[in-house]
């Protein structure tokens, strides 16, 4: 047993009133229902502080003992974006093209979706994630991460939230396999491709599929 360690006092928790709580938590959900994927970009450039602040939110999610197994590659240069279009696009024409069974394809049809992402060249940012499956020490040794598919997915949904408060609209883009991203950034191989977040404003005449959400029986149950 080591020994305990050293505490510091909770110094950054706010308590509100009932009805504040109750308003404020009215206002997310309004807000966390008019958030849309959206596949079509316009190319108008998001300034970078913009992107490092909603960064620095996704790294605050909790992660497995504190490890913070994630790291945000931010790609707006115009090479790079279009490498991994190019490298995307080559994977996606195999899924589409035969490697997806079917019962997936007929899954995917009410997005409309195919194997050509100009977003990944037209939108300003292009957020890589990355979860390190192991962290290499400074004297070369390697030490587990742990839940690392949970932590990072919960940083991604906070990126994703922190960026549609901002104003801004997302994609999550999951290319399979990712492995060329570690190729095209440069990345090391303890990180593995999480998701690709396609990030800037909606194309002006940006359209959405038609979908419905669960209603709160359907995706909950209370037991009191
Ligand atoms: N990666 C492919 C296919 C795809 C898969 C799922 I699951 C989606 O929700 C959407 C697309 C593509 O990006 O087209």
């Amino acid at each position: 047993m080591g020994k305990p360690p050293p505490l510091v006092p909770l110094s950054g928790y706010i308590e509100l009133p009932v009805e504040e709580m109750r308003e404020r938590a009215a206002v997310f959900l309004r807000d966390a229902q008019r958030r849309r994927t959206v596949r079509e970009f316009s190319d108008r450039p998001v300034p970078r502080d913009i992107m490092e602040m909603c960064v620095l939110a996704a790294g605050t999610a909790p992660s497995g003992a504190h490890r913070q197994p994630w790291r945000f590659v931010v790609v707006s240069d115009p090479e790079i974006k279009r490498a991994i279009r190019m490298a995307a696009e080559e994977e996606e024409k195999e899924f589409y093209g035969g490697r997806a069974p079917d019962d997936w394809l007929e899954a995917l049809a009410l997005l409309g979706t195919d194997a050509e992402k100009p977003f990944l060249e037209h939108a300003p940012h292009l957020i890589v994630v990355f979860g390190e499956s192991y962290r290499v020490r400074q004297d070369g040794e390697k030490s587990k991460n742990y839940y690392v598919a949970e932590s990072v997915g919960i940083a991604t949904g906070m990126l994703i939230t922190a960026i549609h408060l901002a104003g801004l609209v997302s994609l999550t883009h999951t290319p399979s396999p990712m492995g060329f991203l570690n190729k095209i950034l440069e990345r090391p191989g303890n990180e593995r491709p999480f998701l690709i977040l396609v990030v800037g404003y909606p194309a002006p005449e940006a359209s959405v599929p038609n979908l419905q959400r669960k209603s709160l029986e359907e995706i909950a149950t209370f037991i009191e």
